[in-house]
């Protein structure tokens, strides 16, 4: 997909239909975030944007229809996904960003499919899509917001690592199933830092 103006706009567009409006704000959120981190590490900023723009394209599908996308299309689901299907926005929505709204680009598929869990090595465009996902102003509830907000400009890396570090710590407190894939990013960028 050639990301003109033009293209950012449809895919705007797309979102507010298929979003309820927080989401959409969010999402729009996510979008100049993801920008704003694109400028600072020299990344590519028109695919900054649409990744952004579809990271949670199926953020608003019932389980059950996620769970049929997934199941359909043989996308494997981990046992952690099975029992929170929640978290397969993330995948069925790399799959929806390929096939409904015409994503190529193998690195903005990436980015989206890797938002909640993170994985190791990922590229600056999934980073910063991961780090847009969590720091965006829409957001207000984490700890140490200002200071991951404030690193994310400084130390994308050192950001990415503080946000694993904080949503692994709410999910022990809550009792949340830990997907092995939020665990594995943590070490391997816990590892990197030393
Ligand atoms: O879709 P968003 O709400 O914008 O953000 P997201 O896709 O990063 O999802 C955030 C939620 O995902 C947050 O409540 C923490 C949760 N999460 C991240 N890793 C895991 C997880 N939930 C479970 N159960 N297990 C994980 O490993
Ligand atoms: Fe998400
Ligand atoms: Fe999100």
């Amino acid at each position: 997909m050639k990301k003109t103006n033009n293209s950012l706009k449809k895919l705007r567009k797309a979102m507010e239909k298929v979003q309820d409006g927080d989401r959409y704000e969010h999402t729009l959120g996510v979008e100049y975030t993801a920008a704003a981190l694109a400028m600072r590490y020299g990344g590519n900023v028109c695919d900054a944007q649409a990744a952004g723009l579809l990271h949670d394209c199926a953020k608003c599908l019932s389980d059950k229809k996620r769970l049929k996308i997934c199941e359909k299309h043989h996308i494997p689901i981990s046992k952690v996904e099975r029992k929170n299907p929640f978290l397969l926005h993330a995948k069925a929505g790399a799959y929806l960003a390929r096939k409904k709204y015409g994503v190529k680009n193998q690195d903005i598929l990436n980015a989206i499919q890797n938002h909640t869990t993170g994985r190791k090595e990922m590229s600056l465009l999934e980073k910063i899509v991961f780090v847009a996902d969590y720091i965006e102003p829409g957001r207000k509830h984490a700890p140490n917001l200002a200071e991951i907000r404030k690193m994310a400009f400084l130390d994308l890396d050192g950001a990415l690592l503080k946000i694993l570090e904080d949503t692994l710590s709410y999910l022990e407190i809550s009792g949340g199933d830990i997907d092995p894939m939020t665990e594995e990013t943590r070490k391997y960028y816990s590892k990197k830092k030393q």
